[in-house]
């Protein structure tokens, strides 16, 4: 206001200057004005939109910027190259087989895994989380946004989340929607997106958007439309398919007939009954059941395409920041699994890329976030103060290229079978895995150099029958290094790093081999 009482005095002293004094004066008044507006529209400018896209059981290795070469995304391709591509982003785990539930229930609260509030009255008792679940709820993506200003958009499938947050967006349209027609498949999800940005309501609100865009696919079953089954040499199917079609996706470099060791889950539905899967690990089943996915996944790029088409028609486009992840991975395959219910890096990593305002297009960081990280940043990204439940951190450093990580240390966490379960850490290029299940029966312990090994090869891929069905032949190196003597140190290193995290993250359970609390 300083600039505008003097300049009002300037043009009250106009009348009595000379000419050149007056046309010196009159210079200023268009630089003030110009300068006075640019404050004005900077104190008045709209917070930005948030659009949220989260599928269901997504792995990286499904998408052309993490290495597919098949599986045809091109509007996630355009999207990943107009902003920045994480590598290192992750779910932080789950104490239940519906992994979908806690890492959800962390995107929603911000709360590491053994920190989450109650969901609701089905985990009311067996769920307690440690801070009181109330201040928890009030402070998850929906109900911050909520009291920020933004109107806030849901839809989703139904079920295995928090549903107690859920219900907090303003506008709820969630349905599970795994078919592959206009109103049970992904184009449903897509629509309810462009029916609201096209509302009336939506047109007259001067507020910004929060959109939390779920899908309730690639999950199984993985019903695909025909001409993308087509494309992709697959079909429907409930029983395991005997004949491989040429055209289907080769099996996956890490493929095995089956785990090297029990999983620690028995009668896990998604490593035995999934429908057109079950027990077999067959290439007929593999390659059907990868083209059934890449279907599906290619059905929900059209539908991000429509969304992002829209957004640009309503010309919020350039005002949004546009989020895309997955709930988890998940291994149709890999390792001889099929299931979400591991700790490779195919299952444990997610998609994760971010673009919008200030962030550089064609950019690519480590990052290692969680998803529990989404909501700190989302609150950065809006200047939102970041509440004070929340235990991630914001991404923001790392998306305006500021910073590479956000963190060194990463842990992940699987017991929804026996106890204590799987459990890994990763630092650097380094990753510990470690398995106490089946009472005492499984144990073992996994350790790679993901930068010779990214793709955790064991011993069991250097056979040769294996080998030859998946024409890949490992190098000597690429396999778990538990076992050989020189890394020795290195494994002691990573074990005491795995106690270290689970004892900063209150992890209740401790393994055969961790004697300390
Ligand atoms: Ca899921």
């Amino acid at each position: 206001m300083q600039y505008l009482d003097c300049n009002l005095a300037f043009l009250q002293d106009l009348s009595d200057m000379s000419l050149h004094q007056k046309v010196l004066q009159l210079i200023h008044v268009p630089i003030f004005l110009f300068f006075f507006g640019s404050l004005l529209s900077l104190s008045i400018a709209k917070k930005p939109n948030i659009l949220l896209i989260v599928t269901d059981d997504q792995s990286p290795l499904t998408l052309s910027f993490y290495g597919n070469k098949l599986c045809h995304t091109p509007n996630l391709d355009k999207l990943a190259a107009s902003g920045i591509i994480l590598d290192q982003a992750y779910h932080m785990g789950s104490m239940r087989g519906a992994v979908c539930s806690p890492s959800r229930t962390m995107i929603m609260s911000g709360r590491t895994l053994w920190h989450l509030p109650p969901r609701g009255k089905k985990h009311r008792k067996i769920e307690e989380g440690i801070t009181e679940g109330k201040n928890i709820l009030r402070n998850t993506i929906p109900a911050v946004f909520n009291r920020s200003g933004y109107d806030t958009f849901r839809t989703c499938k139904k079920g295995n989340s928090y549903d107690l947050a859920n219900n907090l967006f303003t506008t709820v349209r969630d349905k599970t929607s795994r078919g592959a027609g206009e109103e049970n498949g992904s184009q449903w999800h897509g629509r309810q997106v462009i029916e609201y940005l096209q509302s009336p309501e939506r047109s007259k609100s001067e507020k910004p958007f929060l959109i939390y865009f779920g899908l309730s696919h690639p999950h199984d079953d993985r019903v695909g439309r025909a001409d993308l089954l087509k494309k992709y040499g697959a079909v429907n199917l409930k029983k395991p398919p005997t004949k491989v079609d040429p055209k289907a996706p080769p099996l996956p470099k890490t493929w095995l007939p089956e785990h090297p060791f029990h999983h620690g889950h028995p009668g896990l539905r998604d490593e035995c009954n999934v429908p057109g899967v079950l027990t077999s690990r067959t290439e007929a089943t593999i390659r059907n059941e990868l083209g059934r996915e890449y279907a599906c996944i290619e059905n929900i790029d059209e539908e991000i395409g429509g969304v992002i088409e829209q957004l640009k028609k309503s010309g919020e486009y350039e005002n949004t920041y546009i989020i895309f992840t997955a709930d988890h991975g998940i291994s149709v395959g890999r390792h001889g699994l099929v299931g979400k219910q591991n700790l490779y890096e195919h299952t444990w990593r997610v998609p994760f890329i971010v673009a919008g305002p200030g962030i550089r297009a064609g950019t690519r960081a480590k990052g290692n976030g969680y998803l529990l990280d989404i909501l700190p940043t989302i609150c950065d990204l809006a200047e939102i103060e970041i509440p004070r439940t929340v235990q991630g951190k914001s991404l923001a450093p790392v998306l305006k290229g500021e910073k590479e990580v956000v963190r060194d240390v990463l842990y992940g966490a699987y017991c929804g079978g026996t106890k204590p379960g799987m459990r890994c850490v990763r630092k650097g290029d380094w990753k510990l895995i470690k398995y106490d299940v089946l009472d005492g029966k499984v144990r073992e312990t996994q350790l790679f150099n993901l930068a010779e090994n990214p793709n955790e090869f064991l011993l069991e891929h250097q056979e040769d029958s294996v080998i030859k069905l998946i024409g890949n032949k490992p190098s000597e190196q690429q396999k778990d290094l538990a076992e050989s003597p020189q890394y020795s140190t290195k494994l002691a290193e990573m074990e005491a790093l795995l106690l270290s995290e689970m004892r900063r993250l209150k992890d209740p359970h401790r393994f055969w081999d961790q004697k300390e609390n």
